[in-house]
């Protein structure tokens, strides 16, 4: 088998996001477009030569046969091993785990998350460290500026390996390993929780509805409620993955997500719902009838966690997203926890749980994890989520509104505006920013704005800074606006509008959460004149 060097010329726009490198599928499936990413990961990490890597995907269109290049690319580079997930799928909190556990010196998920799948949608490929976790800003910085400067690439001139069969093959003089992509986590997530306390559960009539969307918890999901707790056949729905995530965005939201939504609001639903992400990473959580807000569902798990073997000991801190909702910071404050505020992407974790300042995090676009890994995990809240059920003996609605009672409610939504032109949403940005000083003391929509900022992330642990994470605009009693723009999107901008107000009234908890938000709504529309820069009124989506 010989090594090639092929060479090849810089591609613009090669910078990752918020999460890695997406882009359109065709984008990918160009020449060179997907080697030259691969090859500046390897350069941008020092060079492959010894190292040992695994490999792991959503499952979505293209998976397979980038993870055919990338295997031989990391043969050419002088890898020496390859941890890849059989059929080229791995979670991206397993990929995360299995980095760990096996102590190699990374790992690639090629993903585009909850973006939909397919030749004309979207893919996606990210580098993550010895450590587990996304790529630091540091090291994408690296990488993209490797990608600016490429001249060629090295590759193997071999034939696929068999990815069907679990076992060891020889790329070259690299040694592939082909592992069941569930064991390891499963095997992680029955020392985390107290799984008898769940499976006495469910044997006592507690029934669930797990919604895979056609990606890649399928197996987890199948191996872990249905195998080991018990949960009956079924219980588990779209649990195969598909290239196309079967047509839909596998995003666990109440728009996308609607099959659940509609069995977790009719007759008969079941006690608890749940939906992951194309890579498994997120989690959305339901009751009968009840939606729980992520950003709820992070405080909730705060308060909880020690219920739970893996956390019995309580929590070093906690930390959240900026725009996440404050909801967690009041259970912080109740517990004397430390409560941390990061910009957006979950690489902004990483040194808070290497430096055990935190047990647990979240962000309010459904991704909560802890310390176990350094990814966000779907499954692990799922789980984490019946554990405390079972310890507590109440169900999903009961245990929301005994939290509310105890600590207020954070009403919160985001509010998305996609596909707009990125002039104009660079410029609705702009505007605002440039009117941040003059904002405190006006009255909008009935209400007074205390303060309002640019939020640049000073890192505690390691001094780094990242600039410019969202503006922010707080409001009397509680409320509070963020804007940013996306980084995750393939196709113009999208511009997220986090919108929370709060509550400390019991007769209020159960209003309407868009009805609740409604002054601090208008007011974000006239603060950030989103009609005049957009012509926008109203979202694409409200989540
Ligand atoms: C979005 C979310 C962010 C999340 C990121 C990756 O980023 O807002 O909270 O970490 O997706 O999640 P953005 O830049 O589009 O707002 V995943 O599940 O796509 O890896
Ligand atoms: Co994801």
């Amino acid at each position: 088998m010989e090594r090639l060097t092929i060479e090849t010329t810089p591609i613009d726009g090669q910078k990752p996001g918020t999460s890695g490198l997406r882009k359109k599928t065709k984008v990918f499936m160009q020449t060179h477009y997907l080697e030259n990413f691969v090859q500046a990961i390897f350069d941008g990490i020092g060079g492959a030569d010894g190292k040992t890597l695994v490999l792991g995907g959503d499952g979505r269109y293209f998976g397979d046969r980038a993870a055919q290049v990338i295997l031989r690319m990391a043969a050419a580079n002088g890898a020496a091993r390859v941890i890849v997930g059989q059929g080229a799928l791995m979670s991206t909190p397993a990929a995360s785990n299995l980095i760990r556990k096996r102590g190699t010196d990374g790992g690639i998920i090629l993903s585009a998350s909850h973006n939909p799948g397919g030749p004309d949608e979207d893919f996606g490929v990210k580098f993550n460290g010895p450590n587990g976790g996304p790529a630091s800003e540091e090291v994408t910085g690296r990488i993209f500026e490797a990608t600016t400067k490429l001249s060629a690439y090295r590759i193997l001139e071999a034939q696929d390996a068999d990815l069907s069969n679990i076992g060891e093959q020889t790329l070259g003089d690299m040694i592939v390993e082909v592992v069941d992509p569930v064991a390891d986590y499963a095997a992680l997530m029955e020392e985390l929780f107290d799984f008898d306390a769940i499976r006495a559960l469910i044997d006592g009539g507690f029934r669930l509805c797990f919604d895979a969307m056609h990606a890649v918890t399928g197996p987890y999901a199948k191996a872990i409620l249905e195998g080991k707790l018990g949960a009956s056949e079924g219980s588990v729905i779209n649990a195969v993955p598909k290239p196309d995530f079967g047509g839909g965005h596998p995003d666990p939201n109440p728009v996308w997500a609607k099959e659940l939504v509609d069995i977790m609001g009719g007759v008969n639903a079941p006690d608890f719902g749940a939906a992951s992400d194309g890579d498994g990473d997120r989690n959305m959580i339901m009751g009968p009838g009840m939606y729980v807000a992520p950003s709820d569902s992070l405080a909730v798990l705060a308060a909880n966690a020690d219920l739970a073997p893996a956390y019995v000991k309580g929590l070093a801190g906690v930390a959240r997203s900026m725009p996440t909702s404050q909801a967690v910071d009041v259970v912080a404050d109740a517990k004397g926890l430390d409560c941390y505020e990061t910009p957006t992407g979950w690489k902004f974790f990483g040194n808070l749980l290497d430096d055990g300042r935190i047990t647990l995090c979240g962000e309010e676009s459904a991704g909560t994890g802890s310390d176990h890994v350094r990814e966000k995990d779907g499954l692990w809240a799922v789980l984490l989520w019946l554990n405390i059920l079972a310890v507590k003996k109440q169900g999903v609605v009961e245990l929301m509104q005994a939290h509310w009672a105890d600590y207020g409610r954070n009403f919160y939504s985001r509010h998305d505006f996609e596909g707009i032109e990125t002039e104009k949403a660079e410029a609705l940005m702009g505007d605002l920013r440039a009117r941040l000083d003059d904002l405190p003391g006006k009255t909008v929509a009935g209400r007074s704005i205390e303060a309002a900022d640019e939020f640049d992330y000073h890192d505690p642990v390691d001094g780094s800074i990242a600039k410019r994470q969202g503006l922010r605009v707080y409001l009397d009693n509680g409320g509070r606006i963020v804007l940013r723009l996306s980084g995750t999107g393939t196709s113009g901008a999208t511009l997220r509008v986090y919108l929370e107000d709060r509550s400390e009234d019991p007769a209020t908890f159960d209003r309407d959460v868009q009805d609740a938000l409604g002054e601090v709504i208008e007011a974000a529309h006239q603060i950030a004149r989103i009609e005049h820069h957009t012509g926008r009124t109203e979202p694409d989506v409200r989540a």
